[in-house]
């Protein structure tokens, strides 16, 4: 029995829990998995999060905890902050958020005051919620606004970025997005940062492996504050994690805990440390070379059969495709899509006519085929059976066959093999 069927094995303690587990097993097996911030954790990372070191509480910080027995915990805390200080050049890391959004928060908990101004990538141009949607914290607590994507090139304009940050002079500025195909430039964000005297934050979540990695330029020394989460190209646990240059350290450290945080998860801090010490090997690097490599040649693919990407293309691990001349919708797409066994999710498309709920558009990424092992040629076979599953969603034949097909990509390239 393969290590990870066992971890699925709370048997009779739990036979509910322990049939929903393997039943997971087998969705996330048989499945193509295209959404872009997923991945598969290591079967390292997922024995560290399941250790022993969920049991301890740990307030505070490695040699000033509020809780006896922590040295341990001190020791793993430490080696996961150093690690990741030294994959992204950074000077202080705080590896205690429990999540992506959790880190957003701290960093504006530290640095800015309720009713402060902030600069975003707007959501329904790739942005994400916690940098200021007026349904989340963000854009409840600051007054936002927000930049979006050139109309005609579907890219960030940087000039544009200039013109509302001189006019809307905000105290913050957020760069980095959760659907934005292209490479971001942290070096015109600081320069535009520095003329208007913002601080300048990078929520890296989706392409820090790629940063890690080198095939994305690194955010330090451009920007002050770096975000991110640890589970989608970096193939952590899922967690999240801030960086800073030494001066904002001590309210970085403050705001996550006693500030917006109590007792760190340390099971996934040492998680983290094991993915981190995975991410310094160079096989890692191949991997991210190969993650984007395999969206650029899914992208060629899509384009040669006639679909629309945004920005008409992809730098990093993602591209976002526009189903409009399609005659179907992206919820529409994300649900039939799972029949066949791909798994994938809607996404608005800039300037969407369609509401979220809806829209316009589907989001595909690389990170979890690249992890099965898959290379070019299965992104053209991915492609080929994109296409022909759209072209001939109604046809219950072409479905049963393009259904095999998965099946088959899923059997020759297992999961924890
Ligand atoms: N939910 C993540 C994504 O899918 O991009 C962002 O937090």
């Amino acid at each position: 029995m393969k290590w990870f069927r066992k971890l699925g094995q709370v048997g009779i303690v739990d036979t509910k829990v322990t049939k929903l587990i393997k039943s997971e097993i087998k969705r996330q097996e048989n499945t193509i998995e295209l959404i872009a911030s997923e991945n598969f954790a290591s079967p390292a990372v997922m024995q560290a999060q399941s250790s022993v070191m969920t049991n301890k509480y740990a307030e505070g910080y490695p040699g000033k905890r509020y809780y006896g027995g922590c040295e341990y915990y001190d020791e793993v805390e430490n080696i996961a902050r150093d690690r990741i200080k030294g994959l992204y050049n950074a000077e202080h890391a705080n590896v205690q958020p429990h999540s992506g959004t959790q880190a957003n928060f701290a960093v504006y908990f530290a640095m800015l005051d309720v009713g402060d101004k902030i600069l975003s990538m707007d959501l329904s141009h790739g942005g994400h919620l916690s940098h200021g949607s007026h349904v989340n914290f963000s854009g409840r607590n600051y007054k936002v606004h927000f930049y979006g994507v050139d109309k005609l090139t579907e890219k960030i304009d940087y000039d544009e970025v200039m013109k509302i940050a001189k006019w809307f002079k905000p105290d913050m500025i957020v760069c980095g997005a959760s659907a934005y195909p292209r490479t971001i430039d942290f070096e015109e964000f600081a320069y535009i940062a520095d003329k208007v005297n913002a601080y300048l934050m990078a929520d890296v979540a989706h392409i820090a492996g790629l940063i890690a990695a080198g095939e994305h330029p690194q955010p330090f020394p451009h920007v002050d504050i770096v975000t991110t989460t640890t589970q989608k190209t970096l193939r952590g646990p899922r967690g999240g994690v801030i960086m800073c240059k030494e001066e904002y350290a001590k309210k970085i450290d403050k705001a996550v805990f006693p500030g917006t945080q109590g007792g760190p998860l340390m099971n996934t801090i040492a998680a983290k440390a094991v993915a981190f010490k995975e991410a310094e090997k160079p096989s890692f690097k191949k991997y991210q070379q190969q993650i984007v490599k395999n969206a650029k040649a899914l992208a060629e693919e899509l384009i040669v059969n006639d679909f629309r990407l945004v920005s008409r293309g992809t730098d990093n691990h993602l591209m976002l495709v526009d189903l409009k001349d399609k005659g179907i919708t992206g919820k529409h797409a994300q649900i039939a899509f799972e029949e066949i066994g791909i798994t994938l999710n809607k996404n608005a498309i800039p300037f969407d006519t369609e509401p979220p709920w809806i829209t316009s558009g589907v989001r595909l990424g690389t990170p979890a085929i690249t992890t099965r092992g898959m290379k070019e040629p299965q992104m053209k076979e991915i492609g080929k059976i994109f296409s022909a599953f759209v072209k001939n969603e109604k046809d219950q034949k072409i479905k049963e066959h393009l259904k095999k097909r998965v099946a088959g990509l899923c059997k020759k390239f297992p999961l924890y093999y």
